[in-house]
């Protein structure tokens, strides 16, 4: 059995331990004697994660934590990500402060790494296929990557992927979920070839509605029943021409956290519809079903609550773009400054399947606003970079803020916007604090 299956395990028991065993090992006890053993399926589950039987197994009482995933190893890094702040080991989250995103281009190291499963094993390109079948598909083919590049014309695109929790950290009441401050966002550049070119390929029937995809990453688990994430996009999504498989980022290797070594990116929607270890696409002819398709996952109200509401899966819908959002880059959060200088400022704004048409600073809490340079996109749903500078009037305490506008006129809110049960789509402007001196 693996260590590293320890920690996340712990962590689980020691919130809930009901919760723990159905999440794990699919153990349903009975909520009202908070009692019972092991059934069939559970010990299953169990024992592929042990490695070994459980002889005994039907003793073993409910909500015990199984000893032997007793240590806590947390890793403090990512191999190739230094920098990355960890939010969670098992199965692997984390995010990138905001001064390491100030590359236009966001290099491999510092693209954040949301995986709801556990890494693939065998990850050879030599030997990697991808399934394309379904309902409504009506000439099911698989290739391997080789075939992708000999059939389908090559494309490079820069893309920006965001967490649809991105954010999630600044809700009251406080949601579920990984605490994502501002880094679970990236925009590196993808070369692979346009899912379109592919599905076409394989023959859409009229009645296609979705096109889901499978990764190969596993359970936390371990039961291999189980999908860890199993989502997509609506079809006209799946056409558009930015909508890619890719097998290269930056020119190089996909990393492995990031999907090495195929992925799907349909760029501008929760970074949840691109697929890692992608093997499997499936066209389909309803809204895909696929794990963490149904609300309350990548889910919002259908109509804004109360903060802290219940909401019923009924009443809320799937995102779909993200809205629009900005970054201050530089200066890193806290620095101290000469304040007779002038200082300069730069980041990023992106607004989901939009563009941004301006970016403002405010170093007077939203008092009064500033325009910067915004440069055009390098290309659709790419962000946009954009500069300015400040200079501050005496020394002390300051923070500039940065909120972006789309092409619509929608801006981003000061304050933490439309609270939700999950936590989505936090696009409250970016604040730094800078010590003018
Ligand atoms: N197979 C698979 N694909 C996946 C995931 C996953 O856990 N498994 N996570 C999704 C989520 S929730 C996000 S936000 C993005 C993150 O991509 P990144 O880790 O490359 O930044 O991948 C998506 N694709
Ligand atoms: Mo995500």
């Amino acid at each position: 059995m693996k260590k590293e299956t320890n920690y996340e395990i712990n962590k689980l028991y020691s919130k809930d331990p009901i919760e723990a065993d159905r999440l794990l090992w699919g153990r349903r006890t009975s909520a009202l004697t908070r009692r019972g053993f092991l059934n069939n399926s559970a010990l299953m589950a169990m024992t592929a994660a042990v490695g070994t039987a459980i002889p005994y197994g039907r003793f073993l009482p409910a909500g015990l934590i199984p000893a032997a995933f007793a240590a806590d190893n947390a890793p403090d890094r990512i191999e190739g990500k230094e920098g990355l702040i960890i939010l969670n080991d098992r199965p692997v989250n984390a995010e990138t402060p905001a001064h390491l995103l100030d590359d236009d281009i966001t290099p491999n190291r510092y693209m954040f790494i949301r995986n709801n499963g556990l890494l693939p094993e065998n990850t050879d390109p030599q030997s990697w296929q991808l399934e394309v079948g379904g309902e409504s598909c009506l000439r099911p083919t698989t290739f391997t990557i080789a075939d992708l590049k000999a059939r389908f014309e090559e494309v490079t695109l820069q893309l920006q992927l965001e967490c649809g929790g991105n954010g999630r950290n600044e809700f009251v009441p406080a949601a579920s979920g990984n605490q994502w401050t501002t880094g679970a966002v990236g925009c590196p550049s993808f070369t692979g070839v346009r899912l379109r070119d592919v599905l076409n390929y394989c023959s859409v029937a009229q009645d296609a509605v979705y096109v889901g995809y499978y990764g190969a990453d596993s359970h936390t688990s371990g039961n291999p029943g189980l999908d860890p994430i199993s989502r997509g996009v609506p079809i006209a999504k799946a056409m558009e021409r930015e909508s890619l498989i890719a097998w290269a980022m930056n020119g190089e290797d996909i990393p492995l956290q990031n999907g090495y070594p195929l992925r799907m990116v349909c760029a501008g929607w929760p970074g949840s519809v691109s697929g890692k270890w992608l093997n499997r696409l499936v066209v389909r002819d309803r809204v895909h079903d696929g794990e963490k398709m149904a609300a309350p996952s990548y889910s919002v109200p259908s109509v804004s609550v109360a903060p802290g509401s219940r909401v019923a899966n009924e009443d809320m819908r799937i995102i779909e773009s993200m809205i629009v959002k900005s970054l201050t880059t530089f200066p890193q959060s806290g620095v101290s400054h000469d304040y007779r200088q002038r200082l300069t400022v730069r980041g990023h704004a992106w607004a989901g399947d939009n563009q941004v048409s301006a970016v403002f600073i405010s170093i007077d809490f939203g008092a009064t606003w500033l325009p910067t340079a915004l440069r055009p996109v390098s290309n659709r749903l790419a962000w946009q970079h954009w500069q300015s500078w400040v200079q501050f009037p005496e020394p002390g305490y300051y923070e500039i803020w940065s909120r972006a506008m789309d092409e619509q006129g929608r801006s981003q809110p000061m304050v933490v916007p439309g609270w939700n049960p999950r936590g989505y789509l936090n696009n409250a402007c970016h604040r730094i604090a800078v010590q003018a001196v």
